[in-house]
């Protein structure tokens, strides 16, 4: 059986039932005057990983394989935003208000589109949801049983946050998921190597980690 060169051990890679998913490459949180920057963090790091994001999604549509993109955004009426949500922490632009780029993190708006350089092509599934976890109150579960995949590739931001929640709900629902560590970032790199260190620990007791040459290497004398 091929494998992906990964840690704690090598990844069993099963051609047919894998996908990427890359979660929340979003203008939001990659741009001044969105969300992220409207929580004082640094954007500067998430755009920096771009390419390698890029380089990721261009293997597997050059390998045939599935690619899967997610976006955190809310219902323009806010149905789906509870207020502990709305109301947590203390940023300048809170979800739903109007900002530079349109209502934060509201579906539809330019600021909650995917980065026009990792846009999704014809063909590729994009979740919308509104938890931190792809699989909270979305369709996620429902498209990867119907394709029959039973292995994630993740990427995107923030590690800690979204693909950690992401990777965690898969894990428990039977996924075996390997984090590519040059496409995701956090604003805290602290964060992102304490991330890293915890998912592959115990014998991958989240799922493994790898890097993006290696997996590419694989997939693509798959
Ligand atoms: C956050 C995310 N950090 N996509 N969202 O609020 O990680």
């Amino acid at each position: 059986m091929a494998e992906i060169k990964a840690q704690p051990f090598a990844f069993p890679f099963r051609r047919q039932e894998i996908a990427l998913v890359v979660i929340d490459m979003q203008r939001d949180f990659a741009e001044p005057g969105g969300f992220g920057a409207s929580l004082g963090n640094d954007v500067g790091r998430i755009t920096r990983i771009v390419p390698d994001v890029k380089r990721l999604i261009q293997g597997f549509r050059d390998a045939g394989l599935p690619v899967i993109h997610t976006m955190e955004c809310h219902r323009p009426d806010l149905s789906d935003l509870p207020v502990a949500k709305r109301n947590r922490g203390k940023p300048s632009l809170r979800i739903g208000d109007e900002g530079p780029m349109g209502r934060i993190l509201i579906a539809g708006e330019p600021g909650t589109a995917i980065l026009p350089e990792l846009a999704p092509i014809d063909g590729e599934v994009v979740i919308e949801k509104p938890g931190k976890g792809a699989f909270y109150a979305t369709e996620l579960g429902n498209v990867l049983r119907e394709k029959g995949i039973t292995q994630l590739v993740l990427a995107g931001v923030t590690t800690e946050v979204c693909v950690q929640t992401t990777m965690r709900e898969a894990n428990d629902r039977g996924y075996e998921c390997l984090l590519c560590e040059q496409a995701t970032e956090s604003y805290f790199p602290e964060f992102k190597e304490a991330a890293i260190t915890m998912i592959r620990a115990q014998g991958a007791i989240v799922g493994w980690t790898a890097d993006i040459d290696d997996i590419l290497e694989t997939i693509s004398h798959a």
